[in-house]
């Protein structure tokens, strides 16, 4: 499905924030924290094949096993009746919390690695429900930067090039739900879903251009990229594309270009591989 607000949900937040607070004394896994620049991506299953929690990363949970809930799922009755009371859990593959501050994640596509997982069992459908988020948690899609706000349920094409951004110390926490494929990404809900219209105006955040000046300067990096601290400028270019529109494919074409440019060919040969995968190819 493509990216999209599906609708606002009835939560009783009294009863939702008890158990985001419980929920910080579960073990959560830094799984695809390289995916991050700045702090970790911390995940913690609350459904999942056979019931079993695992480590976190998708590919190694036993896709032959039916999904359901575990046992981090059980102490968290609230939050797993918010599932089970929207969603169809027939489809249902995952539902973790996930939980950043301070970050930015590196744009990639997901779903790249589950291609030895059969077709219909695989994560297809991706839901994001924000739990606890503030004015300064965004997302990226392609060129679109847009927020998602508390409480409303949104559909989030994990196979488009993305990329989400934390600039406060503060929790963000979202439930993220994964579902196999189905033919009407409207089976998947138990609610009437808002009118099918792609990101709202009133969730993207429109940015100033950014000026010729401060992409040349963005460009000097060259002069000091290394092995060292490439994720360090990786972090500056997501940064500023979130504040200034750079254009499309600005983060990773500047990035390449600036890797280029050091004449350090170690470092270029690193940054290609990079872009391979996140964006294009990797192995379970
Ligand atoms: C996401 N994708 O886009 C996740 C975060 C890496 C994989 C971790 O939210
Ligand atoms: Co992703």
């Amino acid at each position: 499905m493509r990216t999209q607000r599906v609708g606002r949900l009835e939560i009783d937040w009294t009863k939702a924030d008890a158990e985001i607070e419980k929920s910080a004394r579960l073990a959560f896994s830094d799984a695809y924290s390289e995916y991050l620049c700045g702090g970790p991506w911390k995940s913690c299953m609350l459904w999942a094949a056979g019931g079993d929690r695992g480590d976190g990363l998708v590919t190694n949970y036993d896709f032959t096993q039916r999904p359901a809930i575990t046992e981090y799922g059980r102490q968290l009755p609230y939050l797993s009746g918010l599932v089970e009371r929207y969603f169809n859990l027939d489809f249902l593959n995952f539902a973790r919390l996930a939980v950043i501050s301070n970050s930015v994640i590196i744009p990639h596509r997901d779903l790249l690695e589950l291609g030895e997982i059969p077709e219909k069992k695989r994560n297809a459908h991706r839901l994001h429900l924000p739990l606890l988020t503030n004015e300064h948690c965004f997302f990226m899609e392609e060129n679109t930067v847009y927020r998602m706000r508390a409480g409303e349920a949104w559909f989030f094409d994990a196979s488009c090039p993305h990329s989400a951004a934390s600039f406060s110390q503060d929790k963000r926490v979202h439930l993220m739900l994964d579902f196999s494929d189905v033919d009407d990404g409207r089976k998947l809900l138990r609610f009437m879903p808002e009118k099918e219209a792609g990101i709202p105006t009133d969730s993207i955040c429109t940015r100033r251009p950014m000026s010729s000046r401060e992409h040349d300067s963005l460009l000097t990096l060259s002069g000091v990229i290394d092995l060292d601290n490439y994720r360090d400028i990786f972090a500056v270019l997501i940064k500023r594309h979130y504040r200034r529109d750079g254009g499309d494919n600005f983060i990773w074409k500047t990035f390449l270009k600036i890797a280029k440019a050091s004449g350090n060919r170690d470092l270029y040969q690193k940054a290609c591989e990079l872009h391979r995968y996140f964006l294009i190819e990797r192995a379970a």
